[in-house]
C-alpha cells in the first residue's frame, strides 16, 4: 500500500492544473525578489537624501554667503596661526550682511543648537564654511572667544555674535 502510494507521488502526471500551480509558485517569487529589489531601491534613494541633507548643512552658508567670498576667507587664514576673525568676517561677506543673515549663521555654527557657541564649536569654526577645513588653533581659538564673550562666560551668544561680526 505504502509502496504504491510512493510510486504515485513519483509519477505525478503533467495536468494543466499543476502547471498552473507551478507557474503561479515561480510568480510569486519573482513578486518577493521584486519586492526586495524595490525595499532596496528605497534604501539607497534615502541614503542619497540622507546625503543631500548633509551636503545642505555644510553648505549652510550657500544661502548667505557666495563661494567666491568664503574661498577668499578660507585663503586669507588657511596657514595655521593667521585666523583673525575681523578680517574672516569682512572677506566672507558676513560683516556686511543683515542681522537676520548674522542670526542664521550664528545658528549654523551653534551646531548642537545649545544657543551658545562653546569653545569646541569655536575650534571647528572653519569648517562650516567648508567640510575638511583646517580646525583652529587653541590659541586662535581662545582669542575669538575672548573677542567675542564680553559677559565672561566662557561662550558667545546671539547678541555678542552679532557684535563681534559687525565690530
Ligand atoms: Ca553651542
Amino acid at each position: 500500500m505504502s509502496h504504491e502510494k510512493r510510486e504515485n507521488n513519483q509519477l505525478v502526471p503533467l495536468t494543466p492544473a499543476l502547471i498552473f500551480r507551478w507557474s503561479e509558485t515561480i510568480k510569486g517569487h519573482r513578486e518577493q525578489r521584486g519586492r526586495s529589489l524595490q525595499s532596496t531601491r528605497v534604501l539607497s534613494v534615502s541614503s542619497v537624501l540622507y546625503k543631500a541633507k548633509t551636503a545642505e548643512i555644510k553648505m549652510a552658508f550657500a544661502n548667505v554667503l557666495t563661494d567666491a567670498e568664503v574661498a577668499a576667507a578660507l585663503d586669507g587664514c588657511k596657514d595655521a596661526g593667521t585666523f583673525d576673525h575681523k578680517k574672516f568676517f569682512s572677506a566672507c561677506g558676513l560683516s556686511s550682511k543683515t542681522a537676520d543673515d548674522v542670526k542664521k549663521a550664528f545658528a549654523i555654527i551653534d551646531q548642537d543648537k545649545s544657543g551658545f557657541i562653546e569653545e569646541d564649536e569655536l575650534k571647528l569654526f572653519l569648517q562650516n564654511f567648508k567640510a575638511g577645513a583646517r580646525v583652529l588653533t587653541d590659541t586662535e581659538t581662545s582669542t575669538f572667544l575672548k573677542a567675542g564673550d564680553t559677559d565672561g562666560d566662557g561662550k558667545i551668544g546671539a547678541d555678542e555674535f552679532a557684535a563681534m561680526v559687525k565690530a
